[in-house]
């Protein structure tokens, strides 16, 4: 059966500011899981608490939204449970690099088959304006009245620092570009980050909408990048913030063993007499 992106469309009606990025991210979305063709209960999608992480609700998929800052935990458990399931995973900056931060090292280094996008507006929308991680410097906003004092993260750096196989950008102003890269994450076998710059209409900086992201952005493929060079890759990457590059950054050649590949070898190797609880306990003693 051919898919298309209203099979992956829910009834609920979307409550996000008219004009917020979110709408582009979730049509690409859409767009990028009907070209996978996996259907939608075939989906298991996780999301924090934010406006962005209200996604997984406007998609027919699984969706769970579920605590802030926690995507990645419940959707490594997911992944970890249930392998043949496509997993997604969505939120905030505030939500990934913030209270979440914690948590996507150990989501890259653990490598499970999971794709993460963040809708990255540099501030906190559902809370009504607070400065978020990747607030550039100076920012004035509710809590930053005479301009943020902090250095924002990068948070292309941080994923490709941490050894993201795969990492990419994009944004609502090129929808066809955002769509691509959200099914090249989906197809990666492994963790794939995608950071989209979703503009926030009501508390975002003029400088990040959708008309100037269209004068801003620079497609990766039309500068001659290679994304399997890890160091093209962080040096374009660098440029977080002052260039609006888009595109595929890095994509691992060589992708290596996802945990959850790994972790039923060896429950295999202890072979069918184990009961279930010795079996988790060996996986942990052999660590
Ligand atoms: C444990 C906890 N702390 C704080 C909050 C309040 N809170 C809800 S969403 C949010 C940040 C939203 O910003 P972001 O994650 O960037 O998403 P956006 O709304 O911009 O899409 C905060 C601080 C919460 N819900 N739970
Ligand atoms: S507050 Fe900002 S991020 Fe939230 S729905 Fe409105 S435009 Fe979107």
């Amino acid at each position: 059966m051919t898919l298309t992106a209203k099979d992956f469309k829910s009834d609920l009606k979307p409550i996000w500011c008219p004009g917020c990025g979110d709408f582009g991210v979730v049509q690409a979305m859409y767009r990028a899981l009907a070209a996978i063709g996996r259907p939608p209960h075939e989906i298991a999608f996780v999301s924090g608490i934010g406006c962005s992480s209200r996604i997984p609700g406007y998609t027919t998929a699984y969706g769970f939204n579920s605590v802030h800052g926690r995507a990645l935990p419940i959707a490594q458990g997911i992944k970890l449970a249930r392998p043949q399931l496509l997993v997604l995973a969505a939120g905030g900056d505030g939500d990934g690099f913030s209270i979440g931060g914690g948590h996507v090292p150990h989501a890259i280094r653990r490598n499970m088959d999971i794709t993460y996008v963040v809708m990255d507006n540099q501030i906190y929308g559902l809370t009504k304006g607070q400065l978020s991680p990747t607030s550039p410097r100076g920012l004035q906003t509710v809590t930053s009245v005479g301009g943020s004092l902090e250095q924002p993260i990068n948070p292309l750096l941080y994923v490709l620092a941490y050894g993201a196989g795969f990492v990419a950008q994009g944004t609502p102003a090129d929808m066809a570009g955002l769509t691509a890269v959200i099914e090249e994450a989906i197809r990666y076998p492994g963790f794939a980050f995608v950071n989209v710059q979703s503009p926030c209409v009501t508390y975002g900086q003029e400088n990040q909408q959708i008309k100037a992201h269209r004068e801003q952005m620079k497609t990766l493929a039309s500068l001659g990048h290679d994304a399997t060079n890890m160091a093209a890759a962080l040096a374009r990457a660098q440029h977080y913030g002052s260039e609006l590059y888009t595109g595929v950054f890095y994509k691992n050649p060589q992708p290596p063993q996802t945990f959850e590949a790994q972790a039923r070898e060896r429950q295999t190797q202890l072979g069918p007499s184990a009961r279930p609880r010795d079996r988790i306990l060996d996986m942990f003693r052999q660590q």
